[in-house]
């Protein structure tokens, strides 16, 4: 409906700034070497895809924190480029889909989705809220806040930080749908009652079904599946036995076919305009399991392409 024809511009993000852990960065690089663009191709898309984002360049000589939060102004950066490569991707008509990298890099791909579809709902997979804010915030790694920082409401808006004054907040609280999480701080548990935001946890995935969970979020953010839709999707959501090499695992996670039928069933809708898959960490854990996590990222990938429907 927003997209014409099959044209998806990959944006390869080797980044970790928003996160203490090295390795997050070869996510993307793993994804791309385990032939994720030949899989694209052979599903018949036009694949623009350029070599990797050169995001260490950006790298600030020195970069104090500000109060908690870790690398202000290499995360501020580095989400400011993205949001410009996705906004340049969607205004050329190509399916944005970028590979992670920590999960603090939603900020530019969100960002650069609302500043050409402001009217997209944002559906967020994850085994965490994500939506620390600058006062919140216990560990200060950005991955852990990227949500606040989008979110247009009043009183969060206020305590942002001026490092981050390109980022405009234009989330409103009920285009904002959460699926997957089991690890959710107290802070954020707060925030997300104040703003009545949707969230399953696993607790509805179990008692609902993953089906009627997807209709459910779909139904809160996009009640006449008429707007567009940003997909980010944080590895972590799966069980960590699915999806092992990731810097921040969580037991009780969805399973293999539940994380593929997200995908599926967004893709089903016609409405996806943009994907971010995040948090894949190639240097975490054995080899099987980083041979187990690299390839369930792409096969996430394909299913948002619609690569399992009939
Ligand atoms: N809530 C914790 C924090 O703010 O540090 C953990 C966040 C983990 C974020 C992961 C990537 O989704
Ligand atoms: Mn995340
Ligand atoms: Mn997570
Ligand atoms: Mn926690």
């Amino acid at each position: 409906k927003y997209l014409k024809g099959k044209n998806v511009g990959i944006i390869g993000c080797p980044f970790s700034g928003g996160q203490p852990k090295e390795g997050v960065d070869e996510g993307p690089i793993k994804m791309v070497e385990y032939g994720l663009i030949d899989q694209i191709l052979e599903m018949g898309w036009n694949v623009e895809f350029d070599g990797h984002r050169k995001l260490t360049d950006l790298k600030p000589a020195d970069d104090p924190n500000i109060g908690r939060l870790k690398k202000p102004r290499y995360v501020s950066r580095v989400t400011k480029a993205v949001a410009d490569a996705v906004e340049s991707n969607l205004r050329r008509g190509q399916l944005a889909l970028t590979l992670g990298g920590d999960h603090s890099l939603a900020l530019g791909t969100v960002s650069g989705t609302l500043s050409v579809y402001p009217e997209a709902c944002l559906i967020w997979i994850d085994a965490h809220a994500d939506i620390n804010t600058p006062d919140t915030t216990e560990s200060g790694n950005l991955h852990g806040c990227p949500v606040s920082f989008l979110l247009a409401v009043d009183d969060l808006i206020q305590k942002r930080v001026s490092e981050f004054s390109w980022l405009k907040p234009r989330l409103r609280p009920d285009k904002l749908v959460y699926i997957g999480l089991r690890d959710v701080d107290p802070p954020e548990k707060e925030i997300l009652k104040k703003y009545g935001i949707k969230a399953f946890s696993m607790y509805h995935v179990d008692k609902y079904g993953i089906g009627k969970v997807v209709e459910m979020a779909l139904d809160a953010v996009n009640p006449k599946r008429d707007l567009p839709i940003h997909l980010s999707f944080d590895v972590d959501a799966l069980d960590p036995t699915v999806a092992p090499s990731t810097g921040t695992p969580v037991r009780g996670g969805l399973t293999f076919r539940e994380g593929h039928y997200i995908c599926e069933a967004i893709h089903e809708t016609g409405l996806l305009v943009s994907v971010d898959l995040m948090e894949v960490n190639p240097s975490l854990e054995d080899e099987v399991s980083v041979f187990e996590t690299v390839t369930v990222g792409c096969s996430l990938v394909r299913c948002c392409l619609g690569e399992t429907l009939l």
